[in-house]
Formats: C-alpha cells, sequence, structure tokens
C-alpha cells in the first residue's frame, strides 16, 4: 500500500522550535538532510512505503496486537447501511473517492453491501502506487463485475476529478491515516478535501481513538518484531535510495505512548556512538549513543476533538460509529456551505 498523504512526520511537542516540515524541497534527500540535521533528528514516515516497506506494513495489518485494521473492518461491515444513509441521505447516485485506496479490499466489501442496498455507486480509487490500483482493478473485475472503477493515480489534489453536476461525492480517509499527521498537518489536509467538495458532500474517516495505553502500546511494538523491522526499513532505504551506510545492528526500534496527548511515538534510537556517511549527498551525519530519530507519529483520537477539527476544516460532525469493544470510530463529516 502507497501512502502518498504522509507529510514529514514532526510533532509540535517534540520539536516545538524546529522550521515546519516543508521548509525542505519534498525530495528523499532534502527531507534527510534537514530532519538529520535538526534536534531532535526527524524522518518522515511517509517513506516507509517502499516496496519491502509496503509489504511490512501489510503484515503489520494482519497481526494479532494491531487492532486498528480488524476493528475498522468490523465497523465497516457492521454499519455498511447505516452508512450509505448518513452519506448519502438523499439517494442520489455516489461518486465514491478514496484517497489512500491501496489494494481496496475492505472498500469494495462496502460497495457490495451499498450495491445490494440499490445505491447507484461510481468508485474512484485513488493511490500513487499504480501496481495496488492494478490489483484493485482486477479484484474489482472479478468480484464485482456491475461496479463502475474508475482508477486514480497520483497526488490526490491533483487527479481529483470535477464533481458531476448529479453525483453526491463521498470521500473516504481510512486506516487512521489522519493520525500520522501533525495537528497543523491533519487541519490542512482536511481543509483540502473541504475544497474540493461542494456543500453537503461527505467525508467518512476512519479515526483510532483512545483506550487503554497498553493496547495502543503493544500495536506500535509486537512481540514478532515485524513493526521494527518496518521502521527500521527506513534506514535500509536510505543506504540504498542515499548511499548511508547506516549499520542497522547500530539501531533500534523503540516506541511509547503518552496517554495525555493520545500520541503513539516510533523512534529508531543509536545504540553507539557513531558517524553515518552519504555518498549521495556527500555529507555525515553523527549520532550519541541512546539518541533517537523521531520517525512517526500516531494520534489517538476523542470525539470532542474530532468535532472542533471537523468544523475547523469546515465540516460538520454528522454521524460517529464507535466499536462497543476496542475503541475506533468512522466519522461522516458533511461539507459545510
Ligand atoms: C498507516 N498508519 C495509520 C499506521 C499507524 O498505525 O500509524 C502505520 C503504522 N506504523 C506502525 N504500525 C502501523
Amino acid at each position: 500500500m502507497s501512502k502518498q498523504h504522509r507529510f514529514p512526520a514532526t510533532d509540535t511537542a517534540l520539536a516545538a522550535d524546529a522550521p515546519p516540515a516543508d521548509v525542505t524541497d519534498g525530495t528523499l534527500a532534502g527531507d534527510v538532510v534537514h530532519g538529520l540535521s535538526a534536534t531532535p533528528k526527524q524522518l518522515p514516515s511517509k517513506y516507509f512505503y517502499d516496496a519491502r516497506g509496503s509489504r511490512l506494513f501489510e503484515r503489520i495489518m494482519r497481526l494479532p496486537v494491531y487492532y486498528p485494521t480488524r476493528v475498522e473492518a468490523r465497523l465497516l461491515r457492521r454499519h455498511a447501511r447505516a452508512l450509505l444513509a448518513a452519506l448519502a441521505p438523499t439517494g442520489a447516485p455516489v461518486e465514491l473517492l478514496e484517497l489512500g485506496s491501496g489494494d481496496g479490499r475492505k472498500t469494495l466489501a462496502l460497495c457490495r453491501e451499498w450495491l445490494k442496498a440499490g445505491a447507484n455507486l461510481s468508485y474512484r480509487p485513488m493511490d500513487i502506487s499504480a501496481q495496488a490500483l492494478e490489483r484493485l482493478g482486477q479484484r474489482a473485475a472479478r468480484q464485482l463485475p456491475s461496479l463502475a472503477v474508475h482508477p486514480l493515480c497520483g497526488d490526490y489534489f491533483r487527479t481529483w476529478p470535477l464533481p458531476q453536476a448529479r453525483r453526491h461525492q463521498v470521500a473516504l480517509f481510512l486506516g487512521s491515516n489522519l493520525g500520522n499527521f501533525t495537528d497543523a498537518e491533519a487541519h490542512r489536509f482536511l481543509r483540502r478535501v473541504r475544497a474540493h467538495l461542494r456543500a453537503g458532500d461527505s467525508l467518512l474517516l476512519g479515526l483510532d481513538l483512545r483506550k487503554d495505553p497498553r493496547t495502543v502500546l503493544a500495536a506500535y511494538d509486537d512481540p514478532e518484531g515485524v513493526t521494527a523491522a518496518f521502521n527500521l526499513n527506513l534506514l535500509r532505504r536510505l543506504n540504498r535510495e542515499l548511499g548511508t551506510d547506516f549499520d542497522l545492528a547500530g539501531f533500534r526500534h523503540y516506541a511509547t505512548y503518552c496517554p495525555l496527548q493520545g500520541v503513539a511515538h516510533s523512534f529508531l534510537v543509536s545504540l553507539r556512538v557513531q558517524t553515518v556517511h552519504s555518498r549521495a549527498l556527500g555529507q555525515s551525519f553523527r549520532f550519541e549513543p541512546g539518541e533517537a530519530i523521531h520517525t512517526e507519529q500516531s494520534q489517538k483520537y476523542e470525539r470532542a476533538g474530532v468535532e472542533a477539527m471537523a468544523s475547523a476544516c469546515g465540516f460538520a460532525l454528522h454521524a460517529w460509529f464507535e466499536d462497543p469493544e476496542l475503541p475506533y470510530a468512522l466519522v461522516v463529516c458533511r461539507a459545510r456551505g
């Protein structure tokens, strides 16, 4: 699964005095020079998802301790019809736009239910991975031949199609992907989504909620070490693409969860003093023993905060579907006029 939406992973609390992440030119080289020269050091989580990283993320989603994927799929199954009623209340034909669809497995199951309920549906999965869209197209043709699927490959906001006169736009942003943004980035992202919708159109967000801190922490520190491999793969990628000489054995995955802020953080911690050199950048970076690179944040939400964020970005919170066992929410937002 590709993750074009991942902005550089900075955290306002961690890097209060660091310049905003978008001061870089947005390239891997620019982001790495900026991030490894900053205090504390940081690397954008969007770079997790090379081919190996995407495969590792697929494995994470199947881990027993990684509950978000499972719980979200359960909510989509349980509330498929109620979601349709909340997202498209007028019964008008629906243009379903999924931001970061990957191979669309969960969404196709939702589409099946909506078609059974008589919805007039057109599905536009958006992703930067042409491969994932290809797989999605094949799966859709096999499982739901009557569904009109129009994949869009590239940046969401560049490929977003013009709204069609009689179609209600329903945007999906699932997987608690919003949680990998800082607050400011999440607001900017939602405002951009709002700008592409008309008043009355809808947005469905899948958001992980605050819960027992031990449950959250376990999801980011699995005993099989898949999350550790996923995190360390970032350094492997830099070795390949920027000619760095990171010794992966010299760094360890470390995850934390702060129940006050509701944020899980992932780090790569240097186990000794070491200097890493990049051939491509012509630059070296020194690490002290115990020095951390911040690689990801995963925000866990609460309803009041989601309501305020939606409202600040031009949406009204319209419906909330929450799992009774493991707090996770499907949030229906309506674009305000
Ligand atoms: C993609 N994203 C929502 C995942 C998360 O939970 O933050 C990425 C992830 N990182 C470690 N495990 C999963």
